[in-house]
């Protein structure tokens, strides 16, 4: 009898400990029982019952999410009330439009959190703002933050914060590394997966508020009534978490499934067509946020095509959504195929004459760099360039450039490397993140974007790491003055453990991990030398494609003398584009930071650098103690191992272990091969290769082969 008891304690315990396995996908919601008893009571007594705002979808949401977050983390049941309640020790949820902080008052969608009467009061400023201030009233105590005393408020920086999916109608996501598309069309409507109210939870506890669904590399699919329908289904999803639908149009769809023989954007019946079409989507969909538009841009059709330009499509486009209340967001991604040009100053040169032109509800989305989401880019010229357009930042947590779901690395320095960088537009401090939350050029709407890293894994981003790029977007776009270390902090803390040191050890590691990776692949500024069409792993050595700027050699253009694009007056002076403090310093080899450097000159392989070192030198040093960092960062990761979850840490352990071998592909890949240019040995003390160029560029084809 005992031995049966003990055996089926045990046979528990087994299984109680499976059931707490984590499998990423409760991302950083966890919610678990906070196990200081101590610190428990305290919450407890803070948040003992809620009182509600009121009843409608928004404030439901907010009320019902914070109930689950205290069940969870406090173990006791927390009442909702939904009239005040006498008696303290709960937290009561208000709207109340006109709130105010010291400084002023709240912005749009903004929250206060501050004691009151013995309880917790969260003011929204609107609905949305008491579901913001809701998740942030979790989040503390998520990351063990007192209570007593607490006075918190925050509003948005920028208006629009948006996730764009590309994703594809057959299942596929464009550049997507974490399986298949979390939308499974062939199921909606009728079918509404679990899945996509905690992808809106998730969103919404980062003050996300609008998404994209589908691929800038649009299907007509989407504006057919079947498709409609099913985005209808997933609009009411996102609605009670403030979030609102948006679809990417193909240019051509009034010919491809409006039956017309023209998508020309000043033809009247084009015209009529684009705002039938508006007024049936906002009939299924009130709510609905607009429309994206990736136009003449790789092979995309626009209104190029006959004969018109960027902006007659989008003012178009905001002519149909006529008072609807949606915006356009047209994308400055172009490139004409140049083999004599700089495909740097391609959006610039097509859209800098276009300020102006643009109608209101129209704002124009600029990737942080000009080339496309590389490594490392320096800012994008047309930040600063176009005072009288609202200009959307996009970047891309999805890591196409950046090691797939195998590299470890956090986005957010990369992110406010472009958001502090200072464009000069109107003096000194008119940081890209200024020009983008419109306080530089008095622009009432703003907006940023970023490309989703999210797909049907069960962990939802591919590499467990991932997930902090999807929260830290969300973090920046809400507050761009966070700092990335904090980002890291808060995310690791309760996402991973609640161990103080070990959430040092792995912050330490998240904020070095980008300049880790930019040291073993790209260094110093080089750009656009990873694997053709797949984008994954080094191929300096690509001479021909299908287009000159879409090989290697085109960029870093390394021959006997040096190394580097020469973008100086000298070279095709995309310099220029710049205002001239921003031109002065990267301008000078010798004030031009390291890290942009071959972004902009092209440096002789034995010039001495800022570093003491010659070019050659440093670019060997980089690429050696780069893929030497990623060891470091798998014997930091080893020493967090009993605070972590045992399944996740095995995980995270073994793509360090492909990142190592594959930051070593980059660095013989590329050393071996500049070699041949700059004629000299790897400097002391790093010993060469012992694979040759060869070799490693068989290795690489491997990737490439069909
Ligand atoms: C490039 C991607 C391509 C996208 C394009 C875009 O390689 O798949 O369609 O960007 O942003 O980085 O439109």
């Amino acid at each position: 009898m005992f031995l049966r008891r003990l055996l089926l304690l045990l046979c528990l315990l087994v299984a109680a400990h499976r059931s707490v396995a984590d499998d990423g996908y409760r991302l950083w919601l966890k919610y678990d029982l906070i196990s200081d008893p101590g610190l428990r009571k305290d919450y407890q007594k803070a948040a003992g019952f809620i009182v509600g705002a009121g009843n409608s979808p928004i404030l439901k949401t907010a009320a019902e999410e914070l109930q689950q977050g205290l069940q969870g983390l406090l173990g006791q049941t927390v009442p909702i009330h939904s009239a005040a309640k006498k008696g303290k020790g709960g937290i009561i949820l208000v709207v109340e439009a006109t709130a105010n902080v010291s400084g002023g008052a709240l912005g749009k969608d903004g929250y206060r959190i501050a004691e009151q009467g013995g309880n917790l009061v969260v003011t929204g400023s609107t609905e949305s703002g008491v579901l913001y201030g809701a998740f942030a009233l979790l989040r503390q105590l998520q990351t063990r933050q007192p209570l007593r005393g607490i006075s918190l408020s925050s509003s948005p920086r920028i208006q629009y914060r948006l996730l764009n999916h590309w994703d594809n109608p057959n299942g596929t996501v464009e550049r997507g590394y974490a399986g298949s598309s979390i939308w499974k069309w062939y199921e909606l409507p009728e079918r509404i997966d679990p899945r996509y109210q905690d992808y809106a939870r998730a969103n919404a506890s980062i003050g996300i508020n609008g998404v994209v669904i589908n691929n800038v590399n649009a299907s007509a699919r989407y504006l057919t009534p079947e498709y409609l329908e099913k985005v209808v289904a997933l609009a009411s999803v996102m609605r009670p978490y403030g979030i609102r639908v948006y679809l990417s149009v193909l240019w051509a769809a009034p010919k491809v499934i409006g039956g017309l023989a023209s998508s020309d954007p000043l033809d009247p019946k084009v015209k009529q067509w684009w705002t039938a079409k508006t007024d049936e989507i906002y009939k299924a969909i009130p709510d609905f946020g607009g429309f994206l538009v990736k136009a003449n841009s790789e092979g995309e059709p626009g209104p190029q095509d006959y004969g018109r330009d960027h902006a007659d499509g989008a003012n178009m486009l905001a002519d149909a959504l006529g008072a609807h209340d949606g915006l356009v967001m047209w994308r400055a991604f172009v490139y004409k195929a140049n083999s004599n040009g700089d495909r740097f100053k391609e959006a610039y040169q097509e859209f800098k004459p276009l300020d102006g032109r643009f109608k209101p509800k129209t704002l124009v989305q600029v990737k942080n760099g000009p080339i496309d989401f590389q490594a490392r880019e320096p800012f994008h010229p047309l930040f600063g360039a176009m005072p009288r357009t609202p200009l959307v930042l996009e970047v891309q947590l999805t890591q196409e450039y950046l090691g797939f779901a195998t590299h470890w690395v956090y986005l957010a320095p990369m992110f406010k490397e472009t958001l502090d960088a200072d464009t000069y537009a109107n003096g000194p401090g008119s940081t890209v993140a200024k020009v983008v939350d419109g306080s530089v050029d008095q622009h009432a709407i703003s907006g940023i974007a970023g490309v989703a890293n999210i797909g049907a894994d069960r962990n939802w981003t591919g590499h467990p790491m991932g997930q902090a790029n999807w929260y830290a977007f969300g973090r920046l776009a809400w507050d761009y003055t966070l700092s990335s270390q904090t980002i890291a902090e808060e995310w690791a803390r309760q996402t991973l453990t609640a161990d103080a040191p070990a959430v040092r050890t792995i912050a330490d590691v998240m904020v070095r991990s980008h300049g880790i990776y930019t040291r073993y692949t790209m260094p110093l500024g080089l750009h656009h030398i990873m694997g053709q069409t797949i984008h994954y792993g080094p191929e300096p050595w690509l001479a021909s494609s299908a287009r000159p700027d879409w090989t290697a050699v085109y960029y870093h253009k390394a021959d006997a003398v040096g190394l580097g694009f020469d973008r100086t007056e000298k070279g095709s002076n995309a310099l220029a584009l710049y205002k001239p403090e921003v031109q002065r310093r990267w301008n000078d080899p010798s004030t031009c930071p390291p890290n942009y450097l071959l972004w902009f000159h092209h440096v002789p392989w034995t010039q001495p650098l800022s570093t003491g070192r010659t070019l050659w030198n440093e670019l060997c040093t980089r690429y050696y103690t780069g893929a030497d960092s990623v060891t470091w960062m798998q014997q930091q990761w080893a020493t967090v191992k009993p605070q972590v979850d045992a399944e996740l840490h095995a995980d995270v352990a073994a793509r360090l272990q492909t990142q190592r071998k594959e930051a070593l592909w980059w660095r013989d890949a590329c050393v071996l091969y500049f070699q041949s240019f700059a004629k000299q040995p790897i400097p002391a003390p790093f010993s060469p290769p012992e694979r040759t160029l060869d070799e490693i560029k068989r290795l690489v084809t491997i990737y490439q082969l069909r």
